[in-house]
């Protein structure tokens, strides 16, 4: 079975365009898996401490026969290869995080992986992103993107224009 997926990209450490850029390209790469489409490139705010460089975030779009874990296993791999390092401090700065915000309709409550990400509602940098590839999108519970798009403001959020 092919399930829509939607994969947050973020970094904010060792040239974060070109992190984005690499794993995008990993991600077309997956077995079982296209890439149906991706976002601009968004500079934003660190959420959390304030000092640590901004970050590049965007949202790519899959469809995959793999099972969820199979597709953690896969992105972590992805993070690995990218050199992830990750320094002790809670919420601090990172070379690469994949995340699985959404995976067709399922709601998955497992150690490993929550789905929806739990903080995908509130957070402009995947909010926005999203929204231009998925503008018409629904939750599993229900919620319309554009109502979270609504309550969120495009605050810290700076959209990349690559055709300038
Ligand atoms: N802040 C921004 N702006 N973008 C991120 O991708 C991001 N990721 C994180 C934390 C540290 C919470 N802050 C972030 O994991």
């Amino acid at each position: 079975m092919m399930e829509r997926v939607y994969i947050g990209l973020g970094s904010n450490l060792a040239d974060p365009l070109e992190q984005l850029r690499s794993a995008l390209a990993a991600l077309a790469a997956l077995p079982q898996t296209s890439l149906t489409a991706q976002s601009s490139f968004y500079i934003s705010d660190p959420l959390g401490p304030a000092d640590q460089p901004r970050y590049v975030n965007a949202v790519a779009a899959l469809d995959t026969e793999l099972p969820p874990l199979e597709l953690l296993d896969a992105l972590q791999a992805i993070e690995q290869e990218q050199g992830r390092m990750r320094k002790a401090e809670r919420w601090g700065p990172r070379t690469l995080d994949l995340d699985i915000l959404l995976f067709g309709e399922r709601q998955l409550d497992e150690p490993r992986l929550t789905v929806p990400h739990y903080h995908m509602h509130a957070r402009a940098f995947v909010l926005y992103p999203l929204a231009e590839i998925a503008p018409q999108l629904y939750l599993p519970d229900g919620r319309a993107l554009s109502a979270l798009l609504a309550a969120c403001p495009f605050a810290g959020l700076e959209r990349i224009d690559e055709s300038r």
